[in-house]
Order: structure tokens, then C-alpha cells, then sequence
């Protein structure tokens, strides 16, 4: 697929692989603590059958087991629609190592990436990036962690007659696009302070990479308040 590129090792830092019975099928985004981002269609609310990958690059290779973490809890938007795809977001709770609280060992390769706290922080023509193991348009999905930038267009009600939602946000169509196997993958931007906030998470589209047919997220900083509420997360601090 014209415009991805394979990541090198611990790239992407807070990119996490779902794996549900056994079987890898979406990607997520590490929000630091024992929290994970995806899209509500990548769960189940069955948490002993998912296992959660950090710092996984090439899907085929063995992971150390510290990496590999069980999941204690599966929370899903209780508004999120499976025909619809509205509110297609979900946290993903992951299990304590023990009476630390801890949920992960400290580990080099693994960052958190921020949550957006308002719907105005990136605007249409601004460049953000996407990754994931997802097909390669017909092909396969990839086994090496790939990355392209894609750019906002926001609002695609245009393209989407009545089926673009509110809490939802798109991407220009052409040749790069997320596609199946990406999804609950996170669209990450960065602000001018290089400070970088999952923006979308990988939702939706008509096909992969087609003219007219825009890649469609969940837009992260509509759900601000229901990931504080769930998180347990303070407001953010104004300095
Ligand atoms: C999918 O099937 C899928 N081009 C995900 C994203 C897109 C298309 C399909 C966006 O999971």
C-alpha cells in the first residue's frame, strides 16, 4: 500500500496488539497506568479471553512474557452501536502485577501517549500519523508494525451521507489509509510542544485506500470526559 512504511523496533511506542483466543485482529493505543484505547468492535466484555502485546514490532517473533499483559476489566461506550458504529470506543483495564498496583514493568520501549482534552485541537490539513498490522488494501495483514502520515479532514459528512456521526472524524481518502486488522489502532498528532495525543482511533471505512472513501476514527477528545470518568483521572491541571 502506497505511502506505509515499516516501523523500525519500539517506533511507536504506545502501540499495543489485541489478541482475542489466541487470535491478534486489532491494535490499541497505551494511555499510561493500566489503560488501553481501541475501538469498541475490537471487544468483548469477556477480559480473560484478550491478552494485550507492548513493545511488539514484528507479530510473528516471541515476545517476552513481561510484555504479554491479561486484562482485568473490558469497558465499552454503553452507547456504542455495532450497526451504526457510533461511539466506537472502549477501554481496555489492564491486570495488576501484584499489591504494587503496577500494571506493566518499567520498560524502555513503552510510552504513553496523551489524551486530547478538546475537539479543537488539531484541525483539517494537519498531519498526524497512523500504525498498524492491518491488510495492506487486498494483501494479507503485515507482520512488521507499519506507519504513514495521513492528513485530517475532519467533518466527512459529504462523503458519508447520514452515516458520518457526531464523535467521529475522518481522514483524506487516496492512496494511505488504515484497513482492515487496524483497527482500535490509534491516529496520533503531535502539537508544537512535540507533546503527542491520540486523536482518533481507527474505526471505519468503505474499503481501504479509494478515492472518495475517507477512513473514518472515533474522535478521542468528544469521549475526554467519559475516559476521565472510567480512568479515574483528575481534570487536567491548569498551569
Ligand atoms: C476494517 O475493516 C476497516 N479505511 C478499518 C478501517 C478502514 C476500513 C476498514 C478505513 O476494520
Amino acid at each position: 500500500l502506497a505511502g506505509w512504511e515499516e516501523t523500525l523496533p519500539t517506533q511507536i511506542q504506545w502501540q499495543v496488539a489485541i489478541q482475542d483466543e489466541g487470535l491478534f485482529h486489532c491494535g490499541g493505543a497505551y494511555l499510561g497506568g493500566c489503560w488501553v484505547l481501541t475501538a469498541a468492535h475490537c471487544v468483548r466484555p469477556k477480559p480473560k479471553s484478550f491478552r494485550i502485546y507492548f513493545s511488539l514490532w514484528k507479530n510473528h517473533r516471541k515476545q517476552s512474557t513481561t510484555d504479554i499483559i491479561p486484562v482485568k476489566n473490558i469497558i465499552i461506550h454503553n452507547e456504542y452501536n455495532p450497526q451504526t458504529y457510533a461511539n466506537n470506543i472502549a477501554l481496555v483495564q489492564l491486570e495488576e502485577m501484584d499489591v504494587s498496583g503496577k500494571c506493566m514493568q518499567d520498560n524502555p520501549a513503552v510510552r504513553a501517549v496523551c489524551v486530547p482534552w478538546s475537539t479543537q485541537q488539531f484541525q483539517p490539513n494537519d498531519t498526524c500519523t497512523i500504525s498498524g498490522w492491518g491488510r495492506d488494501r487486498g494483501s494479507a495483514p503485515t507482520s512488521t508494525l507499519k506507519w504513514a502520515n495521513v492528513t485530517l479532514i475532519g467533518d466527512c459528512q459529504n462523503y458519508y451521507k447520514d452515516i458520518f456521526l457526531p464523535g467521529m472524524e475522518c481522514d483524506l481518502e487516496g492512496k494511505v489509509d488504515s484497513c482492515q486488522g487496524d483497527s482500535g489502532g490509534p491516529l496520533v498528532c503531535t502539537d508544537a510542544s512535540g507533546l503527542s495525543y491520540v486523536w482518533g482511533i481507527v474505526s471505519w471505512g468503505d474499503k481501504c485506500s479509494k478515492p472518495n472513501h475517507p477512513g473514518v476514527y472515533t474522535k478521542v477528545a468528544h469521549y475526554f470526559d467519559w475516559i476521565r470518568f472510567y480512568t479515574g483521572w483528575p481534570a487536567v491541571t491548569k498551569f
